[in-house]
């Protein structure tokens, strides 16, 4: 028996990345439809070794989709999840829309695939954003072991975070660099190309950024409302795979070399943490891997019970698409989902 999923925002970063996905992990579909906004309709986008024709949102009907998955941003969010949560599908939605709302669970499922039991209420289930879905994999078992206090990250994000015209951004204005004196930005509001920002999203009126205080909120929603933490966005010239540099304050007293043994085995981390040069997991490494790499575990003896530690992963993979099929492959495996059309 398989599932129709409908792919909304087929045309973006997410929503290719999430199309590959589902093919790449055999995802148990009868039937992939791929729904963009009508600017979009008939484009062509790759399935596997498919093309489908994308097909448009205002005129699209869901009363036979069972999963769809939603990465059309947070305004096209708002008004068609509970449409379609309505009409029976569940909607798994990347948008920032429904995170906070108690009515809508937001799932990291190897941090807390037990929350998705409350899904039926809005037939939504939301995906944490990308820098938050990496560090609570990473932090989740260390939590389990030694319980966090309070966490201060820095991130390093790529250009991909904020799609695909400023992945074209970043390219242009690095061969700009070489031809040209002037250097136009339109996505960012300074360069990118050979620098840093350390802005993403806008400014709350605390000074801190949306984007700062999402890993905070979110953090304390997926992993536990205790849990203080304070971040630093940045925006890198990279093009995929958001980094993270972490300080962790515990409870309870863990060793480097214990926190290592636990992450070696923990669901969704892969260690890779030799104390040479190039022994350690950078963003061009992660792109296009499922993971979150972890490296760089050290004690921190400025404070009691300290940790710190550098964390990888591919945004549009674990921070993005790929997390919101493993919901959906979650839902299915639990059996908190039956398709509709049983006699696929
Ligand atoms: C970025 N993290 O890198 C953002 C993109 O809330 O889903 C994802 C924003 C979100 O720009």
């Amino acid at each position: 028996m398989g599932y129709k999923v409908a792919v909304v925002g087929a045309t973006g970063n997410v929503g290719r990345e999430m199309l590959n996905i589902l093919d790449e992990r055999k995802f148990p579909a009868d039937e992939v439809v791929a729904v963009a906004s009508r600017r979009s309709q008939g484009v062509d986008v790759s399935y596997g070794d498919k093309t489908l024709k994308v097909k448009a949102l205002e005129n699209f009907d869901f009363s036979d989709v069972d999963i769809c998955l939603m990465s059309a941003g947070g305004n096209v969010s708002k008004e068609w999840s509970p449409k379609i949560g309505a009409q029976g599908a569940v909607v798994i939605d990347n948008s920032s829309a429904w995170r906070m709302d108690p009515d809508v669970p937001l799932i990291v499922p190897e941090v807390n695939a037990d929350a998705l039991a409350g899904f039926g209420k809005k037939n939504i289930i939301a995906n944490p954003n990308c820098s938050t879905a990496q560090l609570v994999v990473a932090l989740k078992p260390l939590h389990d072991r030694a319980v966090i206090k309070r966490v201060v990250v820095a991130t390093y994000q790529s250009v991909s975070g904020a799609g695909k015209d400023a992945m074209d951004e970043l390219f242009s204005q690095t061969k700009a660099v070489f031809t040209v004196s002037e250097i136009e930005s339109k996505k960012f509001p300074k360069r990118i190309a050979f620098n840093v920002i350390p802005q993403i999203d806008v400014f709350m009126e605390d000074g801190f950024t949306k984007e700062e205080w999402k890993m905070m909120a979110e953090t304390k929603k997926i992993l536990d409302p205790k849990i203080k933490l304070t971040a630093t966005c940045v925006r890198v010239p990279v093009f995929v795979s958001h980094s993270e540099a972490v300080n962790i304050e515990f409870e309870n007293p863990i060793s480097a070399d214990e926190a290592r043994n636990i992450l070696r085995t923990s669901p969704g981390c892969l260690v890779i943490d030799k104390h040479e040069p190039g022994g350690y997991v950078t963003p061009y490494e992660a792109a296009g891997e499922d993971a979150t790499y972890i490296s760089r575990i050290r004690e921190d003896a400025t404070v009691e019970n300290g940790l710190s530690l550098w964390c990888v992963s591919d945004n549009l993979r674990k921070g993005a698409a790929l997390n919101a099929i493993q919901i959906a492959e979650c839902l299915i495996n639990r059996k908190l989902i039956t398709a509709k059309n049983k006699a696929a």
